[in-house]
């Protein structure tokens, strides 16, 4: 009932931790395997190891939310390729998600493509580019169409399994959101994740009236219930973009907001094929995956569905 194919890749349920709380070490990443999720992903990898930013950099329960000035920490994309074989008799699709970063001497394009490269070698079944992270630039590289075709256009060229691309939210300009759907059509992605967390939010503590977290001057990246509005939107929009415009299918995971059934549902009526879970799962642990898929397979029932497939992008205008 909540089996969903994924270029190819069958991902059951189609629920997903999302690259960033709790997926950089083993240990972690074989909680994921070992748990109701229904594909493995990595934190976002770099070149070389980081340590990330300094704490504290991560606000885990802001009202519901978080919000997190991390920096990449993780244990570099070498570490991933020796753990990648180790997670394969899970039998779930794992995500190999690649970041660049600007403390290796080499073109970001370059980075990406040789990451890629050896995620592939590894046994990954798929590429998340993350084009999106908030910490560790000011300007991240998804608002940069022409860096994104041209990192596209290379690991294109070097990988053969399915590859994806994390985006910021672009509600705030939708030019900017047609080019870079366009480059994604252009380069025949596999699929799209939105969104990452929101950038540049702030939180204060009115106890002792500081901010909550150190690096970049307390701004960080924002996740939790209170950004589902702002994913579901995103989610539509590309949709709808791609249906208009596309000739072949390029799947959408929905990432923002989930923290009930109800809200997963809320991204697969937009048009999300599988959802991805951050927030909740680092607040809530590995159990979150199988118990969002219960509550969605009980309501499918309810409603009267026999297949998630007969939901996805179903959402009615008014
Ligand atoms: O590690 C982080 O600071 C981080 C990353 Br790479 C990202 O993509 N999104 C986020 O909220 N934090």
């Amino acid at each position: 009932m909540l089996n969903v194919k994924i270029a190819g890749l069958e991902f059951n349920p189609p629920i997903t931790n999302a690259s960033g709380p709790e997926c950089d070490t083993f240990e972690l990443l074989e909680k994921i395997a070992k748990s109701g999720a229904g594909g493995i992903m990595t934190k976002s990898m770099t070149m070389v190891p980081r340590q990330g930013n300094p704490e504290p950099r991560l606000a885990k329960d802001v009202g519901g939310n978080s919000l997190n000035s991390m920096g990449l920490p993780n244990l570099g994309y070498k570490a991933y390729a020796s753990m990648i074989p180790k997670l394969k008799k899970y039998r779930k699709p794992i995500i190999a998600s690649v970041a660049s970063c600007d403390n290796v001497a080499m073109p970001i394009t370059e980075q990406f493509a040789v990451m890629a490269a050896e995620m592939e070698r590894a046994g990954a079944d798929m590429i998340e580019i993350n084009a999106s992270c908030p910490n560790v630039s000011k300007v991240p590289i998804g608002i940069d169409p022409k860096a994104v075709d041209e990192i596209l256009a290379k690991v294109k060229q070097v990988v053969k399994v399915p590859v994806g691309i994390k985006l910021n939210p672009y509600g705030h300009n939708l030019n900017l959101f047609e080019e870079i759907a366009g480059v994604i059509l252009k380069n025949r992605l596999a699929f799209v994740s939105t969104i990452n967390s929101i950038p540049n939010c702030m939180e204060i503590d009115l106890k002792t009236k500081s901010k909550l977290i150190r690096p970049n001057h307390g701004y960080g990246g924002f996740g939790g219930p209170a950004i589902l509005a702002a994913a579901l939107a995103e989610v539509n929009r590309f949709y709808n973009y791609f249906r208009e415009h596309g000739s072949h299918k390029i799947a959408i995971f929905g990432v923002g907001g989930v923290s009930s059934p109800e809200s997963a549902i809320k991204h697969f009526l937009a048009g999300a094929d599988a959802v991805q879970i951050g927030t909740y799962y680092m607040q809530k642990g590995p159990g979150v995956f199988a118990e969002l898929a219960r509550g969605v397979e009980n309501w499918l029932r309810i409603e009267g569905y026999s297949n998630i497939s007969e939901i996805i992008g179903a959402v009615k205008e008014i």
